[in-house]
């Protein structure tokens, strides 16, 4: 994560917010396994983890994530985004550019860490001949809180499809008019809406199947920025410049919205990219205040959370102090040591949990972000505290967040914000639990693994012959995936056995064994494409078996793909 927040384009470091800034806390008891300690995770890796399959190699559509367990294989939800490049101004590169439909070293897969199964064994495989033939990625996930490990499998397959049984962890609602800004997000454990004019967040609701009470908690996310020291806006004044834009993926829903707040006849143009998981939310915004209008000097920038009256009662909690604030409308604020922040690469915490449900952020902030930097926490029955205008219901309650100020603000800010969306009355535990996860994110090392040794037929009779059988179906006719090709050794030899398949020119296409075997009855699919993953044109092909000094050789026909 340290590293991470040193790197410019935001997307990149957006993305890796979402994976470092994580979950629920099972107790230690019944927290076992990676997959329950870091349920709520998400994972994120690109495209250069797996370097068999990118630079154009693999199309997205052959790409598939499987789990192994209980000597099983399972589909898990998974989806490539595909990040175009800007090459001249990399903070600018998109998920909302037309990708090409290939697997290249930005674009992006996306699974949750929950459904992580366990390390398969090596010649293990999904059963689908076009997987067999081709390589597969083993992605291990380790846990460094506690060494937990998790695997997941990454296959390529130009058969299969993503089964309908499989889980679509958040899902869109469209606004009433398209392109507004008052759609609806639904993920797994929550609903949130959003404003027309702008898009940003004015409703939250933690469903009842996991423990929210189903009702509304939220009144605003609050923006705001101070011009001058003189001129308040909020989140009232921005209006979106175009329509809103949504990726709306299996495991994650990507959500882009373009602002422009007017001031002096001038205009301030910020995006706004929020991620939706299943069970979070990762809000981030890149602000650059080098080149502001003239005479434009902002002095405030605040972004927070300000919920519904129906959670007076609610306990807020921060990393500074361990007895709660109760949120009653007029508790006031924090006191100097109770709104300390830590600055990048740290984190922050803080959390509402009430009766409706419970709501924790953490969020980094950079040390150079004006001249002081606080947590913002008012609880009033009106107005603000830093003389910003009151908006939505007209009334403070548990507005918490984050506050910079300065006499001239400059930079440009990388501001995130994650957020979770949990039961009712969650403990302090669960947001010190989430913290700790967000400093010692998941790591991940990606392996190419083929099964260069063919499969190996379960017969008690050993063969008496060296032989190479004729493959079916020959020819391999369009609608079918593979051909298979049997043979037998009837001796084990020390050097490798080899199976290749040659064009009429002699030309090598594939190889599709080549590993030391011991005796017994084999068989092997080619799927009728290059080592490259491109098809071989229809024609006649030779396939040859080398074992020791014996060579067999039969011709096959592969009929136009
Ligand atoms: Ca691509
Ligand atoms: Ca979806
Ligand atoms: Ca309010």
């Amino acid at each position: 994560m340290q590293d991470a927040h040193k790197k410019i384009p935001p997307h990149l470091l957006i993305a890796l917010a979402a994976i470092a800034t994580v979950t629920f806390f099972i107790s230690p008891a019944a927290a076992q396994t990676l997959a329950a300690d870091r349920q709520y995770e998400p994972v994120i890796l690109t495209g250069k983890e797996f370097p068999e399959f990118s630079n154009n190699t693999a199309a997205l559509s052959q790409l598939f994530l499987y789990k192994y367990g209980g000597g099983a294989w399972t589909q898990i939800p998974f989806q490539f985004d595909e990040v175009e490049p800007d090459s001249i101004t990399p903070a600018n590169s998109t998920y909302f550019r037309r990708g090409d439909g290939r697997l290249d070293d930005q674009d992006e897969l996306a699974i949750m860490a929950r459904d992580a199964g366990d390390k398969a064994p090596t010649n293990a495989w999904i059963n689908d001949a076009s997987a067999l033939t081709s390589q597969r990625y083993e992605i291990e996930l380790t846990d460094p809180v506690n060494s937990n490990k998790g695997y997941v499998y990454l296959f390529r397959s130009t058969t299969l499809s993503v089964q309908p049984t499989v889980k679509d962890y958040v899902t869109y609602v469209a606004p009433p008019q398209a392109g507004k800004g008052n759609d609806v997000i639904r993920g797994q454990s929550y609903e949130e809406g959003h404003l027309e004019q702008n898009g940003t967040s004015n409703s939250l609701v933690v469903s009842v199947s996991e423990n929210g009470s189903g009702t509304n908690f939220l009144d605003r996310v609050k923006l705001r920025f101070q011009i001058i020291g003189l001129l308040n806006f909020s989140e009232d004044n921005f209006n979106l410049l175009s329509p809103v834009v949504v990726r709306d993926g299996r495991v994650r829903l990507i959500r882009e919205l373009r602002e422009r707040l007017s001031a002096f006849g001038s205009n301030i143009d910020f995006p706004i990219l929020i991620r939706y998981y299943g069970y979070s939310s990762v809000f981030g915004t890149a602000l650059n205040l080098n080149n502001l209008p003239s005479g434009i000097r902002v002095t405030l920038l605040r972004q927070s959370f300000d919920f519904a009256a129906n959670v007076s009662g609610a306990k807020w909690h921060n990393q500074n102090f361990t007895t709660p604030v109760t949120v009653t409308g007029s508790a006031g604020n924090l006191n100097t040591a109770q709104a300390v922040v830590v600055a990048e690469p740290n984190f922050n915490w803080y959390m509402l949990s009430s009766a409706h449900g419970s709501l924790i952020n953490i969020f980094s902030l950079p040390g150079t972000l004006g001249t002081s930097r606080r947590f913002y926490f008012h609880d009033a029955a009106s107005g603000t505290n830093d003389n910003t205008l009151e908006t939505g219901d007209g009334k403070s309650y548990g507005d918490g967040g984050f506050l910079a100020t300065g006499t001239d603000i400059k930079g440009v800010f990388n501001l995130l914000v994650t957020s979770y969306m949990l039961g009712k009355d969650q403990p302090r535990t669960v947001g010190e639990t989430l913290h700790n996860q967000a400093s010692k994110p998941l790591t991940w090392i990606t392996q190419s693994q083929r099964n260069t040794v063919a499969v190996r037929e379960n017969t008690p009779v050993m063969p008496q012959r060296f032989a190479l059988l004729q493959n079916s179906p020959n020819p391999l006719s369009p609608t079918t995936p593979a051909t298979t090709i049997r043979y037998e050794l009837p001796f084990t030899n020390h050097a490798p056995v080899s199976l290749r398949i040659f064009n009429l020119l002699g030309q090598n296409v594939r190889e599709l064994v080549n590993a030391v075997q011991p005796a017994g009855r084999y068989e092997v699919q080619w799927d009728g494409r290059h080592t490259n993953g491109e098809r071989a044109p229809a024609g006649i092909y030779f396939y040859q078996l080398r074992a020791g000094n014996q060579i067999a050789t039969q011709k096959l026909m592969l009929l136009n793909r």
